[in-house]
């Protein structure tokens, strides 16, 4: 069965965003599809936050989703928080396109990221190979420009 979610990313500043999420079946990789407005150039960091909370911004969001107490990496590593999505890249308009498959993240069961939050990142996201203690935890991503609750979405 399929299912979906989806995310609406708001922040302080220009920044916003929308984030479809896809999953055929129960234990398949979820397919990560969306645009985020008004971001520098470049690459900025992309993750779920463990908590779908935004009373306080995007700080209430807390850390990334990392149910199995792992240190923070890239998409692809075998070590990673389960919230780690990587990096999306804005071209010279500041508008970031992507669209990628991840085999970690859940749309249901223990790893289900709906009702998390989705945060896009002022800076780059090293992918835990920055040389430093911060890198392993954040990805030395710098501030939270945006972010949103993930919920289900319609079939
Ligand atoms: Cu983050
Ligand atoms: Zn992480």
């Amino acid at each position: 069965m399929v299912v979906k979610a989806v995310c609406v990313l708001k922040g302080d500043k220009q920044v916003t965003g929308t984030v479809h999420f896809t999953q055929d079946e129960a234990g398949g990789p979820v397919t990560v599809e969306g645009s985020i407005q008004g971001l520098t150039p470049g690459k900025h960091g992309f993750h779920v936050h463990a908590y779908g909370d935004n009373t306080n911004g995007c700080m209430s969001a807390g850390s990334h989703f990392n149910p199995e107490d792992k240190k923070h990496g890239a998409p692809g590593d075998a070590v990673r928080h389960v919230g780690d999505l990587g990096n999306v890249e804005a071209t010279g308009d500041g508008v970031a396109t992507f669209k990628f498959d991840d085999h970690l993240i859940s749309l249901r069961g223990p790893l289900s990221i709906v009702g998390r939050s989705m945060v896009v990142h002022e800076k780059a996201d090293d992918l835990g190979k920055g040389g430093n203690d911060e890198s392993l935890v954040t990805g030395n991503a710098g501030g939270r420009l945006a972010c949103g609750v993930i919920g289900i979405a319609q079939c």
